[in-house]
């Protein structure tokens, strides 16, 4: 059916489509990978225990059989508080770094910077903020259960732990003595409350004592009934008046089936039940509530609702997020095997496809949990952190690890779920206007390495990793991205100043290197790597870092093409242009690898985490397999000099890269060492980067990016769209020869279903969820097509490989190979 280089599908016989139609049905589907994974004991620590979210309360219950501890959270409990940091003597140093700079005395430059270019105060207080100005995300309390059984020294029998993704809840079942015990958890999406629901299959055998703590800061009464606690937050200032976030947790108990509720000074005891819900409510003031009137509030609506109608409409709403997308890469008897067994033997035997599906919708699963339309973005932990001192005070790094945790949103189909982040870069402009004026008397605004709930701009304590001054520019990408996966040109007229106030801020920065003719970002690093000089002395601090010049190029390039759309800004438009043509491209190096800094430098640690000067390949697009094949080839190179083995979100991000290689086994490749237990076995401690047992990612410690950034990884190995046309499987893996999914999302508006069977795209689907014209990329081997549209069979040109189709809203394309 070949003529001139194009497909053409034939005349419709009424047969054909007969046979096609059953051809669709006709395809055995593989058995559906299980959405639930379970322990067979309780949580022995904290990353064994399950995260349940609802997008601001989080719970982590251990599932203790006579003591239970769950942790909760609330997505704004953050210390610290809103703080001047802009450091106005930095500015009078900055001419002479970049002088020093450009006369190739970088170490002379480092120093001055390291003495004078950083913000005003501790910053992130070196990670621990907790009780400085910049503040930390930290852990609202522990609620602890103490049970009391009618046998007490009965065994526990059949115990059995389990996280249903599908539903969004946990449940703890057991057997001691002659009673079945049966506990239920989930953060309601519909109350906006924590539910705990005790069950036992004989009456009056429910007995315990419920009680809330947490390290600091906290008073525990009991209300009218209710256990109260509550308290204020540092503010990282004032130690005696505490004016930072105020916080509540109050805890209502019903029992619908009898027994005795028992208020103490500081406790709740139960008696004689035989089945007892608990409600955990929490609010802080961070979103200008009354955090007392509200925790009330959400405890009224949730009584009044009751348990099975929170339950019911807890799922429904939470699946109208979850269901969107199914992805099967086939059954696994692996299944049947607790997590932590299963990831012990995944590393030795890696035939378990359905646990990279389940990994995939985790993924999802916890970006659901983690945040919400009108709240924030997820932090380095999502939503979820046991102490007071979160790593890295759980706060939005900018020099990839924010990014990151988004990079799901929109090819998973959770677009609105990157709104919090963009409302969250929206706020930051202010702060990054007056830092850029104060920093580098420019217009615009910028961001730094460092980011909070209290919009610290300003570069971090140290320049060696606190310097990146890029960050703006890169959260600016998402800003484009959701609009290029959703064309919605309002929301682009809502972001664009943001866009150009950010490129407004390189347009002044950027200056000329005078040995090159370039224009440079000058001081700036490579995140967060150094270089040798001669001598062997490693420096961070340089001119005109190759991620840089990637990232200013293409916020210039997303800016430009949104004020074509917007039909505005064409003088403005001009300046971009002309200064985008003056930054140093792309380079290839004389070892044949993409040079990550202006100069050949070697670099100081080969095989940091941070592979930056790729940014162009991923979650960019300046380096393609197809477009630009030797810098495909050099990132190749790159990429192999920089090995694989690294921590947690690098290993992800490598996933993303070896998909845009279009290298599906060594994409593969990484996602298995990325779920190599993070774990020794018989050890307590998170001791590597990898997985823990819950599937929390492993840095270590802890850290939620690699989970984002390995769920999107999965996603780029079965559909790219960033070059203009749609690909399906563009990094299959020989792992998973046959499989299907459904319900991913393209830019251009588009939505798209795969099966597939030995390798090949057997069917494929593409819905125009907004109107528009696409083009899909046909494999190379497409020996038959058949095109089908609105029920009839169409005949389309193909050129350059791919076939190009005007859609209407809601249309679909039935492709058959
Ligand atoms: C960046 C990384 C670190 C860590 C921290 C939270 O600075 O370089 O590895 O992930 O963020």
């Amino acid at each position: 059916m070949k003529k001139n280089n194009c497909l053409f599908i034939q005349a419709v016989q009424p047969v054909f489509i007969t046979l096609f139609v059953t051809f669709l049905i006709g395809c055995t589907p593989l058995e559906k990978p299980s959405m639930t994974y379970f322990f067979t004991q309780p949580a022995r620590f904290w990353e064994e225990s399950f995260p349940l979210g609802n997008g601001r309360l989080g719970m982590m219950p251990d599932g203790g059989v006579d003591r239970e501890d769950i942790v909760l959270n609330e997505i704004s409990m953050w210390s610290g508080s809103k703080q001047n940091t802009d450091n106005p003597a930095a500015y009078q140093s900055l001419a002479r770094i970049r002088q020093l700079l450009f006369e190739g005395k970088n170490e002379e430059a480092e120093q001055l910077m390291y003495q004078t270019f950083v913000c005003k105060g501790s910053g992130s207080n070196l990670g621990d903020g907790a009780h400085a100005p910049y503040g930390s995300y930290q852990l609202l309390g522990h609620l602890q259960l103490d049970y009391v059984y009618p046998d007490t020294s009965a065994d526990v029998e059949a115990y059995h732990r389990e996280l249903n993704l599908a539903d969004a809840l946990s449940t703890v079942s057991f057997k001691k003595g002659e009673v079945h015990y049966k506990r239920e958890a989930f953060t309601s999406f519909s109350g906006d409350v924590g539910v705990i629901c005790l069950q036992a299959d004989k009456e009056k055998s429910i007995h315990f004592t419920l009680g809330m703590n947490r390290p600091e800061y906290y008073q525990v009464e009991t209300v009218d009934g209710d256990l109260v606690m509550k308290g204020r937050l540092s503010d990282g200032v004032d130690t005696v008046a505490m004016k930072g976030v105020a916080y509540q947790a109050r805890i209502r108990i019903l029992l619908p089936q009898g027994g005795v509720l028992i208020p103490g000074d500081s406790t709740l005891t139960v008696k004689d039940a035989s089945e007892a819900i608990v409600w955990v409510s929490m609010a802080t003031d961070y979103f200008g509530k009354d955090e007392a009137e509200e925790v009330v509030s959400l405890l009224h609506q949730a009584e009044q609702k009751g348990y099975a109608r929170i339950k019911e409409e807890h799922i429904r709403m939470y699946r109208t997020l979850f269901d969107r997308v199914d992805l099967n890469l086939g059954y696994s008897e692996r299944e049947k095997l607790p997590m932590d067994e299963r990831l012990r033997v995944f590393e030795k035997d890696k035939n378990d496809p359905s646990l990279a599906a389940l990994y995939f919708q985790f993924g999802r699963y916890l970006l659901i949990s983690s945040t919400r339309p009108g709240l924030l973005p997820p932090n380095l932990q999502g939503l979820w952190a046991h102490t007071i001192r979160t790593p890295w005070n759980g706060d939005y790094h900018l020099n990839i690890n924010l990014q990151m945790n988004l990079w799901p949103a929109e090819v998973a189909n959770l677009s609105e779920l990157h709104l919090p982040f963009i409302e969250w870069t929206k706020q930051q402009v202010p702060s990054g206007q007056r830092t850029a004026k104060v920093f580098y008397n420019a217009r615009g605004w910028v961001t730094h390495i460092l980011g909070n709930v209290w919009e610290f701009t300003a570069p971090g304590e140290h320049p060696s990793w606190g310097a990146t001054n890029t960050s703006a520019a890169w959260l600016c990408q998402h800003l484009y991205t959701h609009y290029q996966y959703t064309m919605d040109k309002s929301y682009l007229q809502d972001v664009y100043p943001v866009m150009k106030e950010a490129a407004l801020f390189f347009v002044d920065m950027l200056v000329e290197d005078p040995r090159n003719g370039y224009l440079v970002t000058a001081p700036t690093t490579s995140p967060e790597n150094a270089y040798r000089l001669p001598d062997g002395k490693a420096v961070h601090i340089c001119a005109g870092s190759t991620m840089d010049n990637q990232i200013v190029r293409e916020l210039f390039t997303h800016t430009l093409e949104a004020a074509t759309i917007l039909g505005v800004d064409s003088a403005f438009a001009a300046v971009l242009e002309d200064k985008r043509a003056r930054l140093m491209p792309t380079t290839i190096g004389e070892d044949g690898r993409i040079l990550e800094w202006l100069e050949p430098y070697e670099e100081a640690e080969p095989t940091h985490r941070h592979v930056s000067h790729l940014y162009g390949l991923y979650p960019g697009n300046e380096i393609s397999v197809e477009l630009t094949p030797s810098l495909a080839e050099a990132a190749r190179k790159s990429l192999e000099a920089r090995g694989d083995k690294s921590t947690g979100w690098s290993m992800a991000w490598k996933i993303n890269f070896w998909a845009r290689l279009r290298d599906g086994d060594h994409a593969f490749k990484l996602l298995s060492d990325l779920l190599r237990p993070g774990v020794d076995e018989g050890a307590d401690r998170m001791n590597k980067g990898g997985t823990y047992p819950n599937l929390f990612c492993g840095h270590p410690p802890f850290q939620i990016d690699g989970n984002f950034g390995g769920c999107a990884g999965i996603a780029e190995m079965l559909v790219q769209s960033q070059a203009g046309c749609i690909e399906f499987l563009p990094a299959l893996p020989s792992q998973w020869p046959s499989g299907s999914f459904k319900g991913l999302k393209v830019r251009g508006g588009g939505e798209v279903a795969v099966r597939w069977k030995e390798g090949q795209v057997r069917e494929a689907s593409l819905k125009a969820v907004v109107p528009g014209t696409f083009r899909v990329k046909l494999p190379t081997n497409v020996s038959d097509l058949t095109v089908k549209k609105k029920g009839k069979v169409v005949s389309l040109p193909v050129v350059d490989g791919a076939i190009k189709v005007d859609m209407e809203e809601g249309e679909e394309l039935f492709l058959l190979f």
